[in-house]
């Protein structure tokens, strides 16, 4: 039987709320560029990275853009966002996650955080919970993005513990893709319909809790 050594964390959608600005930045750059964006298309991009994402959007449309004209993109949308996010409180921590990571941090279990977006070291200042978390995973150095498990792997690495001692949090479904690819026992939050493959499903954060994740992943192990 595995003992659980650590939780390893995504961030938008788990720790704190930030798809309504990164779907509010996309609109504004969609509109500008008369793409046909919506919130169903938006689903498509939680958890995956800003360029593949500036990808699928500008799939929408026939046009060619160039490797530069991309990059500007890209960075307007990430001004649009880094203004938003600029005004991040603690207040913005989702319910629950606050008493998770200290519970977890009570018991001794570590934490890391993977999450795709470049912004992650700035949001979890402004929420004021860098000091809750173990280590964070630098994306900047991971090759292959979510569904791939290398974020997820390297999180438990950094850690020192193995992924099958580790329980993996997401709210998207290349997510869950990425933690169950790891070898590590997945956690769902949100929409039942993305999260078919998780192992446990939970409707909101606010249900999270060290004895809920302890018995579940004592079940299976
Ligand atoms: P950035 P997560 C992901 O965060 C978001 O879900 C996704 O919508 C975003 O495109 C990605 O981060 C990159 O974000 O533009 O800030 O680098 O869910 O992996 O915490
Ligand atoms: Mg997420």
């Amino acid at each position: 039987m595995q003992t659980l050594k650590a939780v390893i964390f995504d961030l938008d959608g788990v720790i704190t709320d930030t798809a309504e600005y990164h779907y509010l930045a996309w609109d504004s750059l969609a509109n500008e560029l008369g793409l046909p964006f919506d919130r169903q298309f938006n689903e498509k991009l939680k958890g995956v990275s800003r360029m593949e994402s500036l990808e699928l959007i500008l799939s929408l449309r026939d046009t060619v853009y160039t490797d530069e004209q991309k990059h500007r993109l890209a960075v307007k949308k990430n001004e649009v966002y880094k203004e938003m996010i600029n005004k991040i409180t603690p207040a913005d921590l989702l319910p629950g996650i606050e008493n998770l990571l200290m519970e977890l941090r009570e018991a001794g279990i570590r934490t890391a955080l993977a999450s795709a977006s470049k912004n992650a070291p700035f949001i979890l200042d402004r929420l004021e919970a860098a000091h809750y978390l173990d280590h964070v995973v630098d994306v900047n150095m991971i090759a292959s993005g979510k569904p791939d498990p290398e974020i997820f792997l390297t999180g438990a690495a950094r850690l020192g513990v193995e992924p099958t001692q580790c329980i993996g949090i997401e709210d998207a479904e290349a997510g869950i893709q990425a933690i169950l690819a790891a070898g590590m026992y997945a956690v769902g939050v949100g929409a039942p319909a993305q999260m078919q493959k998780a192992d446990l499903i939970v409707s909101s954060t606010a249900e999270l809790s060290l004895s809920l994740l302890q018995s579940n992943f004592k079940k299976k192990s």
